[in-house]
């Protein structure tokens, strides 16, 4: 037989031969309160047909009837093998025969359509958002509740601060080499931006292990499937035309796979299909990966400088916790991923660009994350399903603008220098370049 030309996976039918089982969503939870669970889409604006709760009610009705019918049928499946064994004579064996035959067709034919049924059903399910925390504030952006603010007082709004012209000034941005290796919007940190940029890193990760976070290097590619089941989706909506959240990636074998969007996709795999010991909770760890964003600038907005950009380096916690653990970790609900029901962000004064930037961002998912991928935990009471956190330690580019912008030296109305916390020195790797200083 000729060889079967390797198949090219298209982005939107990705091949998921995966061991895991599928998602176990709570179906009756979701229809409990039908017009609750509609009204949790509508609050958090997701891209999905107005009558999608109803489409999910027909669909689970329409299982649990094929369910019965299987059933009744592989009971009378039963009873004619049963006939067939105990019948004797030629002409009732014949007939016993063709009986036992035809409800074997129809049980075949039953269980495939309950199988598509199924597969249905958990594709409209798994479409759904986690409901949104009842405290989180309903609406966009604007509407998030400022929980606390700190630091020195802002400096005023300035453009002679613009990271991006400091870091011109002083050979720090490659934006000429960008566009030759990759293009606008992959950025070649240069010299004390590199070095910036380790010693982040290594602060990050050395103050979450001292808070017991386990350090852990992750794969900056995983599987479509996996990142789809943490709540990302290849697109941001449905159609071919919505604009494309991750990179899809040329795939051996029968996994479509994609670059990460941030490293708690990997983190949350870590205990994928695992159940944990009470006594192993919570489990965190902090993780150093590339985050790999292919919508940025799609919308015009930020298309200069490091506040958007393809790919950067980020410092990420994810905790496993049990529903109660967790200590607190306000945004509104069309801010949230579709796996949070809960996000609480932090944002930097940015003098340069002169307006706040987010440069933190943690989520709590409760039980979305790990209801699809099977992390679970036992206790005297038996096994649960885990709840998941996540949040940003460090994405490295979003600091290296506010400290840039925050930290330029002014003087007789030209940038002399760049002022940076004395903390990142311990972390610092060579020696300190021309124009830095320790504040
Ligand atoms: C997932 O767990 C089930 C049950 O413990 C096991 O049979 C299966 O092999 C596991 N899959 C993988 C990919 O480890
Ligand atoms: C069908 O039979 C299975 C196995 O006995 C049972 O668990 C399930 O509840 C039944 N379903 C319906 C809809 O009666
Ligand atoms: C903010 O919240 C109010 C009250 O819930 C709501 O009426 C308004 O539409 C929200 N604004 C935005 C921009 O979502
Ligand atoms: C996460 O949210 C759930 C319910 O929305 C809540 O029970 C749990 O305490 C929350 N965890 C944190 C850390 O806030
Ligand atoms: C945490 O998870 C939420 C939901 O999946 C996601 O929207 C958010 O980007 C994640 N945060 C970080 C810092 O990766
Ligand atoms: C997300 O939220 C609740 C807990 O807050 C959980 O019980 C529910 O099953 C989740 N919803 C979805 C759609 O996964």
């Amino acid at each position: 037989m000729a060889s079967k030309a390797k198949a090219k996976a298209k982005p939107n039918a990705p091949k998921t031969k995966i061991a895991i089982p599928p998602p176990r969503l709570d179906y009756a939870r979701l229809l409990s309160d039908p017009e609750a669970t509609a009204r949790n889409v509508r609050e958090r604006a997701m891209p999905l047909p107005s009558d999608v709760v109803a489409e999910l009610g027909r669909l689970r009705e329409q299982a649990l009837s094929l369910e019965t019918q299987l059933n009744r049928t592989r009971h009378e499946q039963g009873l004619a093998s049963a006939s067939l064994r105990d019948t004797k004579d030629k002409d009732g064996k014949a007939a016993a025969v063709a009986r036992a035959r035809e409800l074997k067709e129809a049980v075949q034919a039953l269980e495939r359509e309950h199988r598509e049924v199924e597969d249905t059903l958990l594709r409209v399910a798994g479409s759904l958002p986690n409901f949104s925390n009842p405290a989180a504030p309903i609406g966009a952006e604007e509407n998030a509740t400022t929980l606390e603010t700190f630091g020195p007082e802002r400096l005023p709004a300035s453009p002679l601060r613009d990271h991006v012209d400091v870091a011109d000034r002083f050979g720090w941005l490659d934006n000429a080499a960008s566009a030759i290796a990759t293009g606008t919007s992959w950025p070649f940190l240069l010299g004390a931006l590199a070095q910036l940029e380790h010693a982040l890193v290594g602060y990050a990760v050395d103050m979450a292990a001292r808070e017991g976070f386990t350090p852990v290097s992750p794969p900056d590619v995983v599987a479509v499937d996996i990142a789809a089941r943490c709540g990302f989706q290849p697109r941001d909506g449905p159609g071919e035309d919505a604009p494309r959240q991750t990179y899809t990636i040329e795939s051996e074998g029968e996994r479509q796979l994609c670059l990460t969007g941030t490293a708690e996709v990997p983190l949350a795999a870590l205990w994928a299909n695992r159940t944990l010991g009470a006594d192993q909770m919570p489990a965190r760890v902090v993780g150093v990966g590339k985050a790999f964003r292919a919508e940025a600038g799609a919308r015009g907005a930020d298309t200069r400088g490091l506040y958007r950009v393809h790919q950067f380096t980020k410092v990420e916690l994810f905790a496993v916790t049990t529903a109660e653990q967790n200590r607190v970790l306000d945004m509104p609900t069309q801010e949230l991923g579709a796996s949070a029901a809960r996000k609480y962000d932090m944002e930097a004064w940015m003098p340069g660009r002169g307006k706040w930037g987010e440069i933190t961002s943690t989520s709590n998912c409760t039980d979305y994350q790990a209801r699809r991928l099977h992390i679970r935990y036992k206790d005297a009471e038996g096994t649960h399903f885990a709840h998941t956190l996540n949040g940003t330690a460090a994405a490295v580019p979003r600091l290296i603008v506010a400290l840039l912008e925050n930290g330029a030296k002014i003087e007789d109305g030209e940038v002399t220098g760049v002022q940076l916390p004395r903390v990142l020195e311990r972390y610092w790797v060579g020696n300190l370049p021309e124009h830095v200083e320790w504040k």
